[in-house]
């Protein structure tokens, strides 16, 4: 498992949150998700060999906001 600590621009709210957490959540291969409106972070938990942090990236970007 690999972990990966993005930087997303563009939250205001908990249903950013939610938001943003669906997008990661739904790229097959992520095992868990952690999305923190303060810190404007969110940290996934993922099998490296099924996914990358550029296609988590895209997901969120996908999803209408930017990564830091
Ligand atoms: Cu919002």
């Amino acid at each position: 498992m690999a972990i990966a600590t993005i930087s997303v621009v563009g939250m205001t709210c908990d249903g950013c949150v939610q938001s943003v957490s669906k997008a990661i959540g739904s790229v097959p291969g992520v095992s868990k998700v952690e999305v923190s409106l303060d810190r404007h972070l969110a940290t996934v938990e993922y099998d490296s060999a099924r996914t990358s942090e550029s296609v988590l990236k895209s997901a969120i970007e996908d999803a209408g906001y930017d990564i830091g």
